[in-house]
């Protein structure tokens, strides 16, 4: 059944709401066996890129000069570096420094968060390492004491590292305490549940499948509804001055 033009996608100055309807698949250099719908990148108006990569069993994923980040969200795929080997499941992250030679190889039909950014080098911090964990085994903390709004930092914290990627879980009815704008760009990917999302100076239902990125100083807000927790993965740029 078509959708008489309809979408809940929008594609606005400061913010993008890429929604499942809309999304259309392609090929990436050096992919095999596997696919990847681009949410963002800087043809958008980003300073990283964020896309889904859908592998058949034995597809791979190509190779890259940047710095690389996977969140697995089904499947099973193998990582393999020149001097370590995991599997990722659902809820697994890697993180690849740049000009790391590493392969990336489903075991099965997989699904996997990928973002990738040119590395901005500092003076003071080393240069990051591989870092692979699994979300589970990541501490929760509250955001702002508000023990219904749950924060897991799955990079990190260190200056090495330029940017971010956490997951946020929110209970029904928990929101965010305030509208936040600020320098850093996010890109989400809703993962459980939905809500409204504040963008700018507009406000989207939101649900799990939804990918969103805010540009630098977007004013944006959330609040969770339904009956079950929202959940999203957010990255953000991070350590670094903006000049
Ligand atoms: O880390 C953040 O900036 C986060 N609280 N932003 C968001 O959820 N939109
Ligand atoms: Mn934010």
């Amino acid at each position: 059944m078509h959708n008489l033009g309809h979408t809940r996608s929008t594609n606005q100055r400061d913010h993008l709401l890429h929604t499942p309807d809309t999304f259309v698949r392609t090929v990436l250099p050096g992919m095999e066996r596997a696919a990847a719908v681009v949410h963002i990148s800087p043809a958008g108006g980003a300073a990283f890129t964020q896309y889904t990569a859908e592998l058949e069993p034995g597809g791979k994923l190509g190779s890259t000069s940047n710095q690389r980040f996977i969140y697995a969200l089904e499947g099973a795929a193998d990582l393999a570096t020149d001097t370590s080997f995991h599997t990722l499941i659902p809820g697994g992250f890697a993180y690849i420094p740049e000009d790391a030679t590493h392969t990336l190889t489903a075991q099965q039909p997989t699904r996997l968060v990928v973002i990738e950014k040119p590395y901005e080098t500092i003076a003071s911090a080393p240069a990051p390492e591989t870092f692979v964990g699994h979300e589970d085994k990541t501490l929760s903390v509250p955001l702002n004491d508000d023990p219904d709004v749950q924060v897991r930092s799955l990079l990190p914290g260190s200056p090495s590292f330029d940017f971010a990627v956490n997951t946020m879980t929110y209970q029904p009815g928990a929101a965010l305490s305030m509208v936040e704008v600020h320098i850093m760009e996010h890109g989400l990917l809703m993962l459980e549940g939905g809500g409204i999302y504040r963008l700018g100076n507009s406000w989207y239902p939101v649900t799990a499948g939804d990918f969103i990125w805010m540009g630098p100083y977007c004013p944006q807000w959330f609040g969770a509804i339904g009956k079950h927790p929202a959940k999203y993965l957010i990255y953000k740029d991070w350590n670094r001055h903006p000049l």
